[in-house]
């Protein structure tokens, strides 16, 4: 029997770990004790969760030794407040993080289990839409394996981003229930309850000394029941804590009105209290207007800020002096923004702290994430309903702004009332407006964007001013993945690889690959490189045929694109390249060209009319190419439906291609770029986001890059595009524009497959795709060309993965203590 090391390491928060033999008899003792069921007639789903309750007892270890030693090394911690977090499946995750994997795999083995089958009993937990809450999923990760005191902070929803089928190609959304018959990894903290109030008004009333002091008498109170769910480091470093708020009605407020006669009236009220936690938002649509959205991201804020309160009293007391030296919170984008005018109204109202000293503590709490600069993301509120919600933080607002535009903007700008109209935290017309990131800015002592040209771009073109008033308050930190769920866990032959020739210490210390580039030349490591691309291919292969019933060639080029739907990422550019190829196919029948399987995976805003118009083009279109024998095979196109993070793991490993094609400027960072180039594939990309990064760090000779620059897009625009131009210019995006609106695609259905061509033409091409057009397919020429030769292939892809090492998630957040949270790390004792 092979035996798991059991030696308890320094700073270790998880002492000893298991054996296979003591895992078996846990996972059995666990079947009996938790499940109520016996091996002879367990389902795998008892399988599973029996495990996971196994390796919880390690989970559990590893969090009362980390929460222990905070609390009595009294740590400065930082608190990640972020409306979403995309975590995907937790078991696997967790096993390679304890260090546990192998050991559950025999044991599994050993018990007539194959472990995948177990994995395959979880659901993904997609609480986030995309890049926003994935990013905060692998921060959380990076802040426990590299023991940083941290806690995230979010909302439990009950539903998270809805499940996607195909309905004669179109996209059908259905309910996400991830936790219908409960989840093994979250703990429900009744002890730690909060009541937060919503609605109601404000009085003005005077003491005897005549100072004045605002009552708000909420409208409603709403009860958070925290779920918590431990964040296992890696090699099991720190086990941190991601605590979810659960909305409830408050009992207090209900039995009021049950009382008084008001028994339907206080069901209702139930509800709507348990509304706010039920669904996350699908984002890109705007939500402005959307009241429960604005409550859902008051009620999370209020309930953490509560909580981080209670804890600081409990170790200082009374005295506040010392809260911004143990309290930072990170605002992820401007969704929790609301925190600030919250902490104001506690010290203010409730502490009855002074105007300037509460100000001074908020502005050394909170930094803020800038995420995007698209101007229909930039969140605003309409001052009637903030008000109508949170009169007295809408009041705080006021005095926050007042004092901002009189001490700040017109010291610096005396008398400019533009500039005064510009930065108003208040935006005027005749639906005045709450502008979120104008808040941010001033509330922050903090603000970055996500990668150096978004930062630069943040500064120059969305706060230019701000940066005039403060030019040391912004900086940037580059986005990262974590190496150990984007490379250990999903990619295991790989890891194996590299775990065989350049060492093991990578998945903590990436850099370490830099080691790998040595043997891109070694016939060998190419060899093994390109056979382990190949397997991972055919694994696709059948995920493929029995999700779509589409059956693909591994041999082909694997060219992937995987991201949410939008017309900025152009999904469409992608589709009209297909289209070119399969037309000069058509054209000339002994085309030549390397069989390519294009696989796309993306989800629309049920809202976002042409997004969704896109996935059907895309479908229609394969659904002729995949069937037309003319093609023979060079051309393949699969759309999955669902795409999700545990989807994302299969592609990733797979892919040959990695397609990062959003118009320059509007691709904040991304960070599946980085997943793929780092499993070694070799990007077609735009000079956008950490596509940049990514191009300083692998070399010119290491992707293909296309499009016009950042400058150049905004040259192009001042100067007046027009995309008809490129259609009567370019005989080849007029035949393709022009057949999508015959019936060819859509049988007896002429003009279904139009809403694109219009969107391109009249819709005057607002994110250049026609612009960007041939230069595009001269960079999949390229493509084409190095894969041909198998051996050049081979060297590119492993000096891809080789020097990716910038970008793992620990980086970025060395980078966020270093620049922004000055916070040391804690050893870890145990008992
Ligand atoms: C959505 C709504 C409002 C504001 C921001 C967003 C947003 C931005 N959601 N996801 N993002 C992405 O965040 C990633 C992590 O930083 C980036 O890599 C990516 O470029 C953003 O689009």
């Amino acid at each position: 029997m092979k035996k798991t090391t059991s030696k308890a390491k320094a700073s270790v928060a998880i002492a000893a770990l298991p054996s296979t033999e003591e895992l078996k008899n846990s996972i059995i003792k666990h079947l009996h004790g938790s499940l109520g069921t016996d091996v002879n007639k367990a389902s795998p789903q008892a399988w599973w969760r029996a495990t996971c309750a196994a390796v919880n007892e390690y989970v559990y270890d590893g969090l009362r030794n980390t929460q222990r030693t905070h609390y009595q090394q009294n740590t400065r911690a930082i608190h990640y407040f972020s409306l979403e977090y995309l975590m995907g499946r937790l078991f696997s995750n967790n096993l390679h993080n304890i260090g546990i994997y192998d050991a559950a795999k025999t044991a599994l083995a050993e018990l007539g289990l194959n472990i995948a089958d177990l994995e395959d009993q979880e659901e993904d937990m997609a609480l986030g839409n995309g890049g926003l809450g994935r990013l905060a999923a692998c921060f959380i990760d990076s802040m426990a394996t590299l023991n940083y005191p941290a806690i995230g902070y979010g909302i439990h929803y009950e539903h998270g981003l809805f499940k996607q089928d195909f309905s004669d190609g179109r996209q059908i959304e259905r309910p996400d229930s991830w936790r219908e018959y409960g989840n093994p990894w979250e703990i429900c903290r009744p002890e730690s309850v909060q009541e937060i109030s919503v609605y109601g008004y404000v009085e003005t009333t005077y003491d005897l000394q005549g100072k004045m002091k605002k009552v708000w008498h909420p409208g409603r109170i709403i009860k958070g029941v925290p779920w918590d769910i431990p964040v296992v480091g890696y090699q099991g470093s720190s086990v941190n804590v991601l605590r979810l708020w659960e909305s409830r009605a408050s009992d207090f407020f209900n039995w009021d009105v049950f009382n008084s006669g008001g028994y339907i009236d206080a069901a209702r009220q139930n509800i709507e209290a348990e509304t706010i936690s039920k669904v996350l938002y699908p984002n890109d649509e705007t939500d402005a207007g959307k009241e429960l959205r604005l409550i859902q991201q008051y009620f999370f804020c209020s309930c953490s800020l509560k909580d981080i309160i209670r804890r600081y009293k409990r170790a200082n007391g009374d005295d506040w002096s010392k809260f911004p030296e143990q309290v930072a919170i990170q605002l992820n984008d401007t969704h929790p923004a609301v925190a600030i005018p919250e902490l104001m109204r506690i010290l203010v109202d409730r502490a009855e702290m002074s105007w300037d000293d509460a100000w001074n503590i908020c502005q050394h709490v909170f930094a803020y994430t800038n995420h995007t600069l698209l101007p229909e993301a930039l969140e605003k509120w309409s001052v009637r309903l903030f008000e109508k919600v949170l009169p007295r933080h809408l009041e705080i607002i006021y005095e926050i702004n007042r004092r901002f535009l009189v001490e700040q903007v017109d010291v610096l700008w005396p008398g400019d009332n533009d500039k005064k109209h510009k930065l108003s935290i208040i935006e005027d017309g005749h639906e005045p407006m709450v502008r979120m990131g104008h808040l941010s800015v001033v509330g922050s002592f903090r603000v970055n964007g996500v990668a150096q040209v978004h930062s630069d771009l943040v500064k120059s073109d969305l706060f230019p001013e701000m940066v005039a008033l403060w030019p040391d308050k912004f900086t940037n930190v580059t986005n990262g993945v974590t190496p150990r769920r984007w490379l250990k866990a999903c990619n295991p032959r790989l890891a194996k690889l590299l775990d065989e020739t350049i060492g093991d210490e990578w998945p903590r210390d990436l850099k370490q690959l830099n080691k790998f580039a040595a043997f891109a030349d070694d016939p060998a490591i190419q060899d093994a490189f390109m056979a382990i691309k190949q397997q991972n291919k055919a694994d696709l292969a059948t995920v493929v045929k029995k999700l779509t019933n589409i059956s693909i060639d591994p041999h082909a080029i694997f060219d992937i694109q995987i991201k949410r739907l939008h017309e900025y990422k152009r999904q469409h550019l992608n589709l009209l390249h297909i289209l070119a190829l399969y037309r000069r196919i058509l054209q000339n029948p002994d085309y030549d060209m390397v069989p390519r399987v294009f696989l796309f995976g993306a989800k629309a805003a049920p809202g976002y009319k042409l997004a969704k118009e896109i996935i059907y083009a895309i479908n229609k279109v394969a659904e002729k190419i995949n069937n037309d024998k003319r093609v023979k095979n060079r051309l393949k196109v699969v759309f999955m439906p669902n795409y999700r993070v545990t989807l994302a793991e299969k592609m990733i490993p797979a892919a040959d291609v990695s397609e990062q094609i959003s118009t320059a400027g509007k691709e904040a960072s991304g960070t599946g770029n980085m997943k793929l180039a780092l499993n070694g594939a070799i990007t077609v990309g735009t000079l956008d986001g950490a596509n940049i990064e990514i191009a300083e760090e692998v070399g010119a000779d290491n992707i293909s890059i296309f499009g016009l620059t950042v400058d150049e897009v905004k040259a192009l625009q001042a100067k007046g595009y027009h995309s008809w131009d490129y259609y009567y210019q370019d005989a080849e995006i007029k035949a393709i524009l022009d057949w999508l609106e015959t019936d060819y695609f859509t049988p007896g259905k002429p003009g279904e497959l139009s809403a694109i061509k219009r969107s391109l033409l009249e819709g005057g091409d607002p994110y250049l795709v026609l612009a960007d057009f041939q230069s595009y397919v001269k960079a999949q020429e390229k493509v084409d060309g190095w894969y041909r030769d198998q051996a050049g292939w081979a060297k590119k892809a492993i000096l891809n993965t080789a020097l990716m090492g910038k970008f793992t998630s620990d980086r970025s957040i060395e980078d966020y203590v270093e620049k922004v949270w000055k916070l040391d790390a804690c050893k870890i004792s145990q008992q």
